[in-house]
């Protein structure tokens, strides 16, 4: 894949990834959800994007995150030897994430295209507690700094993560935490095992990230207790009992003042774990680039599970414009075909009965024949007149149709209005057969006069087609026709022979011999009418299989689809849901191209190896 191809993928990825975050808020209901979506998107843009785009992997990224007022701009200032963080009682005080790097250090991570997604990089210096989706960066003089991370490291002090509530500044924090190369997690004694901070690291684990967890603020003499606490009853219940763990215990007002001198006890072990973690810089940028991949890869369905219900909703719809379809076509079979006679099929009737008869010299005895049967036809045709039963007459075809039609539409949308409160997918159907222009109904209405149209082409010659073939297949083939004649003819003869052997030619004959042609007749007759009628229903059958097929098909197919059209939220979401997996699937295989070697460690083994 080349290199623009590699761009507009990872962007296309974190857009539709983007798309399902913004979606999943909107519905309010699954944060945590939209709160997942986002890490992934940051993993895609600010992780996997730079490398592949050949980013050089320095200076690394470490992101200092935690609950509110555990104490994450005073670890943010240790690491990197300055006291440019605002260290604030104030819970909630940092709104926007903020860079420490060096006076001089180049800034060319930050110019990556698409480079944190939607914070845009502040111009002028800020409070911390400058509420927008901004980011900046704090230089930090020359002076200062000293023994830090910096400049291999930027250091990134976030906003709090302290519920999953879509107030926007925790989704900046998972901007960052996407970008990161190592993660310092803060937590103070009283709070260290609250429930959305220690779900946000087993999220940042699962990605793959290379955790430091950071107890503060403890008394002395409780360090030991508090570490195994929160090893056993935070870390060990996420599955993360080998994340490196250390504590700095309550700091001086002075300490904190100048952490570089008067809490080097503290601060040099810390900053030995996040060294340890950053070593060589090309390896940790590599393994945590293979763990991104692998995390999208494994989560995709979950990922995508915030759009379940949608999904369930858009299903349930089209399960219910089926129903009406069924409905539709049992109709037109009740009230048109049911009732449909096809009258070319007696006419059919009437000529192959004709063909039987014999031709020629044949015609005569046939005749002869015939003359015979003119009792029983009058006695017949007084029966059959006698018998009749006045039939109703059908509708014709289109009342029928546009009635189903009506009855159909009408349904869904008693439907739609009772299930509007339900999900949106409904309301969305329900103001849809209330638009002034592009009613569904009118549309609907377009569709089918098209269906119609394309049905009566089909249709016009196809019984015309069905009649004829009942004779003329007898036609073509002479040597059958002969066959049939011959027994037809023969069995007239036999039983007028039977009749005149069983009573001797006598008066009675006069009755009889036309009495066994007319019997012999009428048994062929039966035997061509039932064949006929076979026939009749299966045109029949056809004829409802073309109406399916070109007016209650394609109708419920395009109203299922209505709501994923016509580039409404459900469009652009099954979009969005057919292009992830492909995305992420060619991601990882350019990942694994560029990577061009195995890097299966996950960070956490590759640091138990090293110490051991
Ligand atoms: N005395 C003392 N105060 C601390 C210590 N750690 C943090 N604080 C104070 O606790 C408050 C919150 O700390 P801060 O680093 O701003 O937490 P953040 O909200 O997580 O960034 C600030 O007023 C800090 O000065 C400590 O070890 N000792
Ligand atoms: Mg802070």
């Amino acid at each position: 894949m080349d290199q623009a191809s590699v761009r507009n993928l990872t962007s296309q990825l974190a857009e539709d990834l983007g798309w399902l975050e913004d979606h999943c808020r909107r519905q309010g209901d699954h944060t945590s959800q939209a709160g997942e979506l986002r890490l992934a998107e940051a993993l895609v843009r600010n992780s996997i994007g730079p490398f592949l785009d050949q980013q050089p992997a320095e200076p690394l990224h470490v992101a200092v995150v935690g609950g509110a007022g555990a104490g994450k701009s005073t670890v943010a200032n240790m690491l990197s030897g300055t006291s440019a963080a605002e260290a604030n009682p104030q819970a909630g005080f940092t709104r926007h994430p903020i860079a420490y790097t060096t006076a001089n250090g180049p800034l060319t991570w930050s110019g990556h295209a698409g480079f944190l997604g939607p914070l845009q990089r502040m111009s002028e210096p800020a409070p911390a507690n400058f509420d927008a989706d901004v980011y900046q960066v704090r230089r930090v003089p020359a002076d200062q700094g000293a023994a830090g991370l910096l400049p291999r490291f930027v250091v990134w002090d976030c906003p709090d993560m302290t519920t999953w509530a879509a107030s926007g500044y925790v989704f900046r924090l998972l901007e960052i935490a996407g970008l990161a190369d190592v993660i310092v997690y803060v937590a103070s004694d009283e709070r260290y095992n609250d429930e959305a901070p220690t779900q946000f690291l087993s999220l940042l684990l699962q990605a793959g990230k290379p955790v430091v967890c950071c107890l503060m603020k403890m008394r002395e003499e409780n360090v030991p207790a508090i570490l195994d606490h929160f090893q056993k009853e935070v870390l060990a219940k996420i599955g993360a009992a080998n994340v490196p763990c250390l504590a700095i215990p309550h700091l001086s007002p002075e300490q904190l003042a100048d952490p570089v001198h008067l809490a080097a006890k503290y601060r040099i072990p810390l900053l030995n774990q996040v060294t340890v973690l950053g070593e060589p810089p090309e390896a940790a940028r590599r393994r945590g680039v293979r763990w991104a991949a692998n995390y999208l890869q494994a989560a995709q369905d979950r990922l995508m599970g915030s759009v379940r219900r949608d999904l369930a909703a858009l299903q349930e719809w089209r399960r219910v414009v089926l129903t009406g379809q069924i409905e539709f076509d049992s109709r037109y079979r009740r009230e048109y075909l049911a009732s449909e006679k096809y009258e070319r099929f007696d006419e059919a009737l009437v000529r192959l009965i004709d063909l039987l008869d014999l031709p020629g010299v044949g015609r005569t005895l046939s005749n002869a024949l015939w003359v015979l049967r003119w009792p029983y036809r009058q006695l017949k045709s007084l029966a059959v007149k006698a018998l009749r039963r006045p039939e109703a007459p059908g509708l014709p075809e289109r009342p029928v149709l546009e009635q189903a039609l009506a009855g159909w539409l009408d349904g869904l949308r008693k439907e739609a209005v009772r299930r509007a409160g339900s999900h949106p997918v409904w309301a969305y159907v329900e103001e849809g057969f209330r638009r002034d222009l592009g009613d569904l109904g009118d549309l609907a209405h377009q569709r089918f006069e098209e269906g119609l149209r394309n049905f009566r082409l089909s249709q016009a010659d196809e019984i015309d087609k069905t009649a004829r073939a009942i004779y003329e297949e007898l036609e073509k083939s002479p040597a059958q026709l002969n066959t049939l004649r011959g027994a037809k003819f023969g069995l007239d003869l036999a039983g007028i022979a039977a009749f005149v052997v069983a009573g001797g030619i006598n008066w009675h004959d006069v009755i009889l011999v036309p009495l066994a042609a007319s019997m012999t007749h009428q048994l062929i007759e039966w035997l061509g009418k039932g064949y006929v009628d076979s026939q009749r229903e299966a045109a029949r059958n056809r004829q409802q299989g073309l109406e399916t097929k070109h007016i209650s098909g394609p109708l419920a197919e395009w109203l299922a689809q209505w709501p994923a059209t016509g580039g409404s939220a459900y469009e652009r979401l099954n979009l969005a849901l057919r292009r992830i997996p492909s995305d992420i699937r060619q991601l990882n295989e350019a990942v694994t191209k560029a990577l061009g070697e195995k890097v299966d460690l996950h960070p956490m083994e590759f640091r138990e190896r090293i110490e051991s």
